[in-house]
């Protein structure tokens, strides 16, 4: 196994619910930790409950690690103050704790609302300015920027991973384009964690699916090849083409679908 002990933050959310059995590869120990209460540890586990915003609970997280997934936070778009505590405090907890402890690498599950307000017609790649949709995805550019900052400074390595939809199966155009399976995570997990010299990287976490918005020109070098699609789900539009250039509903219009309509909101 490539480490002997690796943190997963978020164990109780919907990602770590579902990689829960498949991070064993990965270490001896697999420490699952996250605010709520998801049970007790099984074999090769170890739980631990903490607050991401409070700094002595991510250090007790992260003490004796190997590497890091960091999973945990807040992760819809929701007002400022809990995206705040569990997302930029908890992310700045994170690295001082990574940096002090000397722990080498962290892969970081960042979100493709970090690039939310791109039109559903442009072909967007990691190389592009962010364009977050919410307080949400504007906490996953922190998230992106702050790691970014750490291997610069101190050659902490992270992989971001812009990821999609992963949930077992799409229902809505969007869905079809933006799905990652569950394999194809777990592949990209295996890559973040074991290629050596992976610098500061940024990716999009998505399968091999029809048309897709992302392009991952600047990350081929992990050798992620996915191979699921989501070609293999009924297709709920029946065949007919959707015209995003012209639609007006924004959960059409941007990228970012439907997470637009919870936005921060002014009085008009
Ligand atoms: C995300 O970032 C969310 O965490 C996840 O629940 C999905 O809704 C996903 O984006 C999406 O865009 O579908």
């Amino acid at each position: 196994k490539p480490f002997k002990r690796i943190l997963f933050t978020g164990a109780a959310g919907n990602l770590g619910r579902r990689l829960r059995d498949h991070l064993q590869q990965f270490a001896d120990v697999v420490r699952l930790t996250d605010a709520v209460d998801f049970g007790p540890a099984r074999e090769g586990e170890e739980v631990m409950l903490g607050d991401l915003g409070n700094r002595d609970d991510v250090f007790r997280m992260c003490e004796g690690v190997d590497a890091i997934l960091h999973f945990g936070g807040v992760s819809t778009e929701q007002p400022f103050e809990p995206i705040m505590n569990a997302n930029i405090l908890g992310t700045v907890n994170l690295y001082e704790a990574v940096h002090k402890l000397g722990i080498k690498r962290v892969v970081f599950a960042s979100s493709n609302h970090t690039m939310g307000m791109y039109p559903t017609t442009t072909l967007v790649d990691a190389g592009m300015p962010t364009r977050a949709d919410g307080y949400y995805g504007l906490s996953k550019v922190w998230g992106e920027a702050l790691s970014r900052f750490y291997w610069d400074r101190f050659g902490i390595e992270t992989v971001c991973l812009r990821i999609g939809y992963c949930f077992p199966e799409p229902t809505t155009h969007r869905q079809m384009n933006t799905w990652v399976s569950l394999d194809d995570m777990v592949q990209l997990l295996h890559r973040s964690l074991v290629v050596p010299c992976v610098g500061h990287s940024i990716t999009f976490a998505v399968s091999d699916n029809p048309g897709r918005w992302w392009d991952d020109r600047h990350t081929r070098f992990l050798g992620y090849a996915p191979k699921d699609s989501s070609a293999q789900f009924a297709d709920p539009l029946h065949g007919a083409a959707v015209d995003y250039s012209t639609n007006e509903d924004i959960t059409l219009k941007f990228q970012g679908g439907p997470f637009l309509n919870n936005g921060p909101k002014y009085p008009s």
